[in-house]
């Protein structure tokens, strides 16, 4: 396949924006595990950033002799030991990591692996458009962001209200990926065509998963953001519709996990056991995986409102029920995986019971690779127990709202997510580069130091959970501030964990810096060859033929029958639930926006004139 350079770019480009946002997202974490733990109080960058800019700006109006700009006393009244902060950081956070760089990397990835396995070019036309949607929206909401006008976090849960380009900017990024999955769609058609009969490739066939779930999950998220809280936002409406809301968007949250999570799964099964010397186990299984998760990934997003008032239990039951089903094909997916390593160990050399697991190449510095799918595997082993807690309705009345919810996700979304992520944009910017990859040892050391990081920190998050330690909270200003040690209103009991939850993410923090390390000196490093793109391709050890397993409309179908099934009495419920609409409120204020409003107004009216 002919590589246009248009082509590399967009790849590069959908590759590289996402990993230098990433660099903001992972030390904003860093930030969030010592203001929990109570080790600082304010962001020292930061505020070095702050002071700089503020002082450049004054230096400049001093030399043109203007007046004092009000961006200067912005910068300066910044409250940096401020709760807001918090939120300020942990939605750029949230946001930066789980959004904006999942987004990126799907429609990249898949704009690599549809036109590899098809063997079709790419209309780069149609993927620029995309992508300059995409960046478009980023940027947006971005500046929403960063001005401080959006601290809502990534779930952007009404009645707090951001700025309107923070939820233009997420349905621009939403839309552009579309136009981004839409583009493959006319490659299969011509595809088909010229190969009539054959079997889609187990890769193309899970990015279409990937992007159908994407596709279903994102339009209850755009119905959410253009009905209710866009006009709202923009001061059309008065007051928003909470439950509505909050269920419009788990409608979408809960499968966003597994648009995460899909384009890992294709790395695992077509990609992985090649790397590892063997075979796929069984091409079947992966088949029925992607089918299952179109299948069940949709229907269950009430599990994450089990303690909201307004829906039945009934319906929450139902929906714990789904949700075990859609936990079988990632059990499906460890037992093949598993089985194409053992291959794989056994095909190396490897003998008796365990003898394999001895002959995998963890440490390879040419199947590199390797380190970042095993580590993810591993990680992904503990994110997929805890996961099982959360949904179980009972079990989750336990850890609901605690510390135990992030420290789960970050051995899912943090755990094979971003591994898988992290390693593959490495491989395809250093071909599409044309560059070799450097310093492996550290490339391979990375998934391990993470591994390390993520499990000490999660395992300090979930204990403390269950201790009651709550999430989103700056615990570092209240129950562990230092000042208060010794008074009752220390929770000394939270403590070894937060500070436990803090070394891990120092160590995740550091694993991330030597991979921005090995990920830009590669970046920027001598071409040593022309650009090339090629995958390892895993050969099926049982190819099955399934034929039911072929085709996706049928399954899309049922989906959407399950789909209204499962939700159409939880929104009925939600719509006759008889709750006032709530007016807006700044995430920094405890009374409404409008009653705030009112308060200054008098108070400035009530002021003596001079
Ligand atoms: C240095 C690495 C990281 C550290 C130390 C870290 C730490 C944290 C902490 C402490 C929280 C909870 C804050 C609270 O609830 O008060 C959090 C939340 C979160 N993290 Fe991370 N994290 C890291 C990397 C990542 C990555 C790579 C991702 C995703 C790819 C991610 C996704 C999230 C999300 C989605 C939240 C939830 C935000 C919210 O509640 O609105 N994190 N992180
Ligand atoms: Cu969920």
């Amino acid at each position: 396949m002919e590589l246009t350079r248009s082509y590399r770019n967009l790849i590069r480009t959908e590759l590289i924006v996402p990993i230098v946002l990433l660099v903001i997202g992972v030390y904003g974490g860093l930030m969030q595990v010592l203001f929990r733990a109570g080790v600082l109080d304010y962001d020292p960058l930061l505020k070095l950033l702050l002071d700089t800019v503020g002082a450049v700006l004054l230096a400049v109006d001093r030399l043109f002799g203007r007046e004092t700009d009000p961006l200067v006393a912005a910068l300066s009244s910044v409250d940096l030991r401020s709760s807001i902060m918090y939120y300020w950081g942990l939605t750029l956070h949230g946001v930066l990591n789980a959004i904006v760089f999942t987004t990126f990397f799907a429609v990249a990835f898949g704009n690599a692996v549809v036109p590899y396995f098809l063997k079709q070019p790419l209309n780069t036309r149609i993927g620029w458009l995309s992508a300059i949607v995409m960046l478009v929206g980023t940027g947006l909401a971005g500046i929403a962001m960063f001005s401080g006008q959006a601290s809502v976090l990534y779930t952007f849960y009404p009645p707090l209200k951001a700025h309107p380009l923070f939820y233009l900017g997420a349905a621009l990024l939403i839309v552009g990926s579309w136009i981004g999955a839409a583009n493959w769609i006319p490659m299969y058609r011509r595809w088909r065509r010229e190969n009539p009969g054959q079997k889609i490739p187990l890769a193309v066939m899970g990015m279409f998963a990937t992007f159908i779930i994407w596709f279903i999950a994102t339009l209850s998220v755009a119905v959410e953001v253009l009905f209710l809280l866009l006009p709202w936002s923009l001061g059309w409406t008065e007051a928003v519709d909470v439950p509505l809301a909050r269920a419009l968007f788990w409608f979408f949250g809960h499968p966003l996990v597994y648009f995460w999570l899909l384009p890992a799964y294709v790395m695992y099964y077509t990609m992985l056991p090649k790397v590892a010397g063997g075979k796929l186990f069984s091409d079947a299984a992966g088949r029925l995986v992607f089918v299952m998760f179109i299948l069940f990934s949709i229907p269950v997003g009430a599990h994450h409102q089990f303690a909201d008032p307004g829906i039945g239990t009934q319906w929450k039951w139902l929906h714990t029920v789904l949700t075990y089903a859609v936990a079988l094909p990632s059990l499906i997916t460890a037992f093949t995986i598993a089985a194409s390593l053992e291959y794989a160990g056994r095909q190396n050399g490897g003998r008796g019971l365990f003898g394999w697991m001895f002959r995998l190449p963890y440490f390879s510095r040419e199947r590199w690779l390797f380190s970042y799918w095993i580590a993810g595997l591993l990680i992904f082993i503990f994110g997929g127990i805890s996961g099982i807690v959360n949904a179980s309705y009972n079990l989750n009345m336990a850890v609901h709202n605690t510390s135990w919810i992030p420290g789960h996700f970050h051995l899912t979304v943090a755990g094979p997510v971003l591994l898988a992520s992290l390693g593959m944009s490495l491989y395809l910017v250093a071909q599409l580069s044309g560059k070799e990859v450097l310093w492996r040892g550290a490339a391979v050391a990375v998934p391990y130091l993470w591994l390390v990081g993520v499990l000490t920190f999660s395992w300090g998050m979930m204990r403390g959970g269950l201790h009651g330690m709550p999430r989103r909270t700056y615990l570092g200003a209240g129950a562990l501030n230092p000042d208060l040690q010794g008074t009752p209103l220390y929770r000394a009991d939270w403590a070894p964990y937060a500070e436990i939850a803090m070394v891990g993410g120092i160590i995740m923090f550091a694993a991330m810096l030597l991979y921005f390390v090995v990920f830009f000196g590669t970046l920027f490093a001598r071409r040593v060859r022309e650009a090339h793109l090629e995958f390892p391709v895993a050969e099926a050890y049982h190819d099955e033929p399934v034929r039911a397993l072929n085709r996706l409309a049928p399954w899309v179908a049922t989906a959407v029958v399950l789909i209204v099934l499962s939700y159409t009495p939880v929104l009925y419920d939600v719509l006759r639930s008889s709750f006032q609409k709530a007016p807006a409120y700044l995430p920094e204020y405890n009374v409404p926006e409008k009653q705030l409003q009112e308060t200054i107004r008098q108070g400035q009216s009530s002021q003596p004139t001079e």
